[in-house]
């Protein structure tokens, strides 16, 4: 390997953090994405790193995710930047043998430090990592703005905001029958934030951050991308719904429940009770 940017994870990296930025989710130095390497791809890119910088406190423990690479945005970086200067704009880092620092190895080579949300993140990674035995390496952050919208209009609940999403495109039950959790408003970028979502992605896939965006985790980046784009389709037909005067009909708790069966998911029914 000649080149970082040989590595396909950091190619689908780039090119999520663009097809993120077109979709208009990520105005100025809004979201962050973070994906956990395999220990084959932070081998095969030992070279291009420096693993001599400066420990930083992650600000809390994360000790299944020691020694973990990790590829990040930068906090302040703008994504409309990001595919144009990716050495510039995201980094490698690497948790430290005690899950609570990390240095930066690669990247941001005109300074600079991870996302503000780097708590968030490497917390919900160390659960998903747990829960789903290593299989989730993906967290992505946006701004989605009918998926906020809707955080001004639904009651802040997880069944509320699952319900009315699920019956805006029959794929939804299918593709997040654990459905959504929701957080009321909370500041940013605090460890308060990343144990309140930490606690809801042990359920979900998606939590939304009320007033603010929505936090996605999948095993890769195309499924976790799509989620988020899902979700936030669904809530444009739900906006575009209310907007013209509110449902006339709509898809029945039974008609969402018989999804089920023909698609091999598990339909969590007491979001329709
Ligand atoms: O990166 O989106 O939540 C800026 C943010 C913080
Ligand atoms: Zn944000």
């Amino acid at each position: 390997m000649e080149s970082i940017f040989e590595l396909k994870a950091i190619q689908m990296f780039i090119d999520t953090c663009h097809q993120s930025w077109l979709k208009g989710w990520n105005e100025r130095n809004g979201g962050n994405m973070s994906y956990r390497m395999t220990e084959e791809e932070a081998a095969s890119v030992r070279p291009f790193l420096n693993e001599k910088t400066q420990p930083r406190p992650i600000g809390l423990r994360v000790e299944n995710l020691a020694n973990e690479y990790f590829i990040v945005t930068g906090s302040g970086k703008f994504y409309k930047n990001i595919l144009r200067e990716p050495e510039n704009n995201i980094c490698v880092i690497r948790v430290d043998e005690t899950g609570e620092n990390y240095r930066i190895v690669w990247g941001l080579a005109e300074g600079g430090v991870p996302t503000s949300e780097l708590p968030t993140h490497l917390l919900n990674h160390s659960i998903k990592k747990e829960r789903t035995n290593g299989q989730y390496r993906v967290i992505m952050h946006a701004h989605p703005a009918n998926t906020v919208a809707l955080t001004f209009l639904l009651p802040l609940e997880d069944k509320a905001f699952t319900r009315n999403i699920w019956e805006m495109i029959t794929e939804c039950p299918i593709v997040f029958p654990a459905g959504i959790g929701v957080l009321p408003w909370m500041v940013c970028g605090s460890s308060d934030i990343a144990y309140a979502t930490g606690e809801k992605i042990k359920k979900y896939d998606a939590v939304i951050w009320s007033h603010h965006g929505i936090f996605c985790a999948g095993p890769d980046f195309d499924t976790t991308f799509g989620l988020m784009d899902t979700i936030e389709k669904s809530a444009e037909i739900l906006i575009k719904v209310m907007s013209c005067g509110g449902k006339k009909q709509f898809i029945t708790p039974e008609q969402i429940l018989a999804l089920s069966e023909p698609y091999h998911v598990d339909i969590d029914a007491q979001m329709l009770s």
